[in-house]
């Protein structure tokens, strides 16, 4: 690690990778009280990706953290009692107890979009929250983050090439664990470094210590200048250990004891402890201080949490489904004047069009539908008789599609 930080930026990160493994502590003894409504994953061994990479962004640019990115949150403000009360599926939770533990976010004020389920599904999602931002003249990264075993979905290789081919500024931090589950890497990945990925899509990629919050922060702060600049998505391969089991229920037997001890030597906070202070950038003093200030801090916002109602069973079915308007309103914010981005200024003439398909007319004057050639014929009758032009034009397009009845008959043959 080189210098090369504010004395408030290096304590800042210490900071919140404290408050990350404190908020994580909290809601392990909250599990166990059994006061936690759903799973919980812990982030233990991994908090310099977290923090490191989400200290790199400014205020106005986007995230979406997976399970393992609590660090993340924190770092974009979001206070310990709403992470808390959303695991307890407490009323004044983010979600009012509706939804899953890490299924939250905040889309009006600290730019974060809820995370899903499906592994890689955020991909293409931020690639587009980073092309309406740029889009919209903002100016602004998306990021997100992907375990190994996520890295090996088809959303993933779907989203990276459409972000690579739309050059969205986007940043992607593949969190190399080692362990998908009770699956090794090895097992699933026949590559040494993820982050060769990248060169499937010709776009670039970084391999970093992910134990190294100052590297993970230098490095992630270099790829979301480069996407903020234009130069498209960018994949950076964070080389660490999964330390506990998938979630709680899980104790990881299967990993080996060797592994294990190799990467808890390697302990991010004990190990940037002990840069700040060779570095004298923390004395026994300020860590006290920063203790008492965690402990307060953590008290005080596990209180507020447990003190907070469950949800009213009454209201158990509202907010579930959209009912239109009166549950929520969507709207456009125009930040571009609306004649230049509706039509006609924007629209674009077809650069390919096949006669009766698409922007082409069908024979009785209408759009054409699409049509295949094997779907059935709509109309049996005579052209007119009252039907409507698009049928008519189905009747026409069939006609035409000399391959239609072989197509259907061969079919036929193979059942
Ligand atoms: C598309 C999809 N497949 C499977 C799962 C089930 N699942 C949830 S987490 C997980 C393992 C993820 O491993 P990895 O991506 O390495 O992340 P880690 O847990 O190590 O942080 C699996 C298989 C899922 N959520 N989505
Ligand atoms: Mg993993």
């Amino acid at each position: 690690m080189k210098k090369e930080l504010t004395r408030q930026q290096y304590l800042d990160l210490y900071y919140y990778m404290r408050l990350n493994r404190a908020v994580e502590d909290t809601m392990v003894k909250l599990f166990r009280q059994n006061k936690i409504v759903g799973g919980l994953y812990s982030s233990l061994g991994q908090e310099a990706i977290s923090v490191g990479s989400a200290y790199a962004l400014e205020k106005k640019d986007w995230l979406a953290p997976m399970i393992r990115n609590i660090g993340a949150l924190l770092v974009k403000g979001v206070p310990p009692r709403d992470i808390f009360m959303q695991h307890m599926a407490k009323y004044d939770s983010p979600t009012k107890g509706k939804d899953g533990t890490s299924h939250f976010g905040d889309l009006d004020n600290l730019h974060i979009v809820s995370p899903i389920s499906m592994l890689g599904d955020l991909i293409p999602v931020m690639t587009g929250v980073a092309m309406a931002g740029r889009y919209l003249g903002q100016k602004i990264v998306a990021m997100t983050w992907i375990g190994d075993g996520g890295s090996s979905t088809g959303v993933f290789h779907e989203g990276l090439n459409f972000a690579a081919t739309q050059k969205a500024p986007f940043v992607l931090i593949l969190e190399n664990n080692l362990w998908a589950y009770s699956t090794p890497v090895r097992k699933q990945v026949p590559l040494e470094n993820l982050a060769d990925r990248a060169k499937a899509y010709g776009i670039d990629s970084y391999i970093v210590d992910g134990n190294d919050v100052v590297a993970m922060y230098s490095t992630a702060k270099e790829a979301v200048n480069r996407a903020r600049a234009g130069e498209g998505p960018i994949l950076i391969e964070a080389k660490t250990f999964r330390r506990l089991g998938h979630a709680q229920h899980d104790p990881a037997e299967y990993v080996p004891k060797e592994m294990r001890a190799y990467w808890e030597a390697r302990d991010p906070i004990a190990l940037y402890e002990k840069y700040l202070t060779g570095e004298k950038l923390l004395d026994a003093k300020s860590k006290k201080e920063i203790d008492e200030k965690l402990d307060t801090l953590l008290a005080a916002e596990r209180e507020f949490a447990e003190n907070s109602p469950m949800p009213p069973a009454e209201l158990a079915a509202e907010g579930v489904y959209c009912t239109g308007d009166d549950c929520h309103k969507i709207r456009a914010q125009w930040e571009r004047p609306v004649a230049e981005v509706t039509p006609p200024k924007s629209s674009v003439e077809a650069v390919w069009t096949v006669p009766g398909f698409g922007s082409g007319k069908g024979s009785g004057g209408a759009n054409a539908p699409i049509h295949f050639g094997d779907t059935p014929r709509a109309v049996e009758k005579s052209a007119n008789g009252g039907k409507p032009a698009a049928k008519i034009a189905v009747k026409a397009a069939a006609k035409k599609t000399v391959k239609a009845a072989p197509a259907r008959a061969s079919r036929k043959a193979r059942r």
